[in-house]
């Protein structure tokens, strides 16, 4: 049986519900900032998450929803400049306090954390949106739980490509055999298992009719204690802790 060494998780969608009322109102606030009449409901927005990362959201918005829209010249630095305001107004909606964890996180990574276990991310998301939610929904020094923050623009294939996964991986210096994904939704399973790495998924709402083939279990959270998760691929409830984890790796 192989020995895990270290845990790689998502962000968005896994280790808080931070699409729906934190992106989403960011992303509307910013384009009411710049006078665009862009509006995105929560099912339009739900259709718009098939794209990854928020410039590349916009753009696909644009092009595929909005063929009334003529781009000015300078299209590309607007995108720039209301991604830069939809970040400032997502770090503030954090820094309120607006976003819990979801069931389980905090427990699972404390968990982790004592019994000498790496920790790293691998998110599609600005490096300043993960630091601003560890800072204010886990811990002050929340960040620093982290061996490696893999986030944002560092690699320019986003998922559902694998690289975040295997720049993570090369940093952490480890085998995707050693370790295990956490992740919300097809597009994050693809890269975490294009990069080799055995996957848990957590769903939400916006995912949770995705197809999560060849994930090793697929949940509805994490669960607590007094609060289990329940099984979407088999039959079974309990709480997602180290032992349970080691027991689902072949
Ligand atoms: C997260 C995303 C991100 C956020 C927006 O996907 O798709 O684009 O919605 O982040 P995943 P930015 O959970 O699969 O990493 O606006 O900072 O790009
Ligand atoms: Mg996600």
């Amino acid at each position: 049986m192989n020995t895990l060494k270290a845990l790689l998780f998502d962000v968005d969608g896994t280790l808080a519900d931070t699409e729906r009322d934190g992106h989403r109102p960011a992303f509307n606030a910013a384009f009411r900032e710049f006078g665009l009449d862009w509006d995105w409901d929560v099912e339009l927005y739900g259709k718009l998450l098939a794209v990854t990362g928020g410039k590349e959201r916009m753009r696909h918005y644009v092009e595929h929803f909005r063929p009334d829209y003529a781009r000015p010249a300078g299209f590309d630095a607007l995108v720039a400049d209301l991604h830069k305001a939809k970040t400032r107004h997502y770090t503030r909606l954090l820094a309120a306090g607006g976003i819990p964890l979801r069931p389980g996180v905090r427990r699972l990574l404390t968990e982790a954390r004592a019994a000498g276990l790496t920790l790293a991310i691998a998110t599609t998301t600005t490096p300043d949106n993960v630091t601003a939610l560890l800072r204010h929904s886990l811990a002050e020094d929340g960040a620093d739980w982290f061996a490696v923050i893999a986030a944002g623009d560092i690699v320019p294939a986003k998922k559902p490509a694998p690289d975040i996964y295997l720049w993570a991986l090369e940093r952490l210096g480890l085998n995707a055999a050693e370790c295990l994904a956490f992740e919300d939704s097809e597009n994050g399973i693809r890269s975490s298992m294009g990069a080799g790495l055995r996957t848990v998924v957590t769903v939400n709402d916006y995912t949770c009719d995705h197809d999560f083939g060849g994930a090793i279990a697929v949940l509805s959270d994490l669960g607590e204690a007094g609060a289990p998760y329940r099984r979407l691929d088999r039959d079974e409830t309990g709480v997602v802790d180290l032992a349970r984890l080691q027991a689902w790796l072949p």
